[in-house]
């Protein structure tokens, strides 16, 4: 079976990725099945910077075919932020709870109507002659408070449009049929699909 390892050791973008590529007899692997991987430094200034460079070092390291993905959350009454700074919004080595509060602090007392927000996945697909990089939005507003336990990240504080739960509260398969992530992993299983 083809092997393809995900650059990311965020379990959660695991999770999402395994369940929406579940139908390609694909073997997934992860970081942690190359535990001396070098260190991935996400220093680029957009999306697209840091998908490519965390596929080109994963993929030099393992010489596998390699998929990332870099992803956040962008706040228009913020002029985007936190957007590439998504995972360290509240500082290094902070928590998703701790990012939730700092964003939902800065947008306290702002009208429902200017609470619009969307959360971007870039990912590059890597090896094998293929060199891809494909994009997803999801467009939604962000909540008044943390609601749902599901997912991770921003996922308590954003409503996707059309729906009155946050992504918190939609279960993985709902949310894999709607989320940045998804989008972008429709537009790349083409690609993929004929790899394997
Ligand atoms: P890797 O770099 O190892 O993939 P990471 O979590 O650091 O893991 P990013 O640098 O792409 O990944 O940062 C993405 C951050 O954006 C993530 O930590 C969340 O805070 C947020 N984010 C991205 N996708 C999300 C989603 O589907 N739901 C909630 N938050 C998300």
């Amino acid at each position: 079976m083809k092997k393809l390892i995900l650059a990311t050791s965020n379990r959660h973008k695991i999770e999402e990725i395994k369940s929406i590529l579940k139908d390609l007899p694909l073997e997934i692997l992860t970081l942690t099945d190359f535990p001396n991987y070098p260190p991935l430094i996400e220093d680029g200034r957009t999306f697209e910077e840091n998908s490519r460079k965390k596929a080109i070092i994963v993929h030099q390291h393992t010489k596998l075919l390699t998929l990332a993905d870099d992803s956040g959350l962008e706040v228009f009454y913020l002029n985007g932020r936190p957007g590439v700074y998504s995972a360290r919004y509240a500082g290094e080595n902070t928590t998703d709870a701790l990012n939730n509060e700092k964003l939902l602090r800065e947008m306290r007392g702002v009208a429902p109507r200017r609470r619009r927000a969307q959360f971007r996945a870039v990912l590059t697909l890597l090896g094998d002659g293929v060199d891809e990089t494909t994009e997803g939005v999801c467009l939604g507003k962000l909540a008044e408070e943390p609601r749902g336990t599901n997912g991770f990240g921003y996922d308590p504080i954003f409503i996707p449009d059309g729906y009155t739960q946050t992504y918190a509260e939609l279960t993985l398969e709902e949310k894999n049929k709607i989320s940045h992530r998804a989008r972008a992993l429709e537009r790349m299983r083409e690609k993929l699909a004929r790899l394997v």
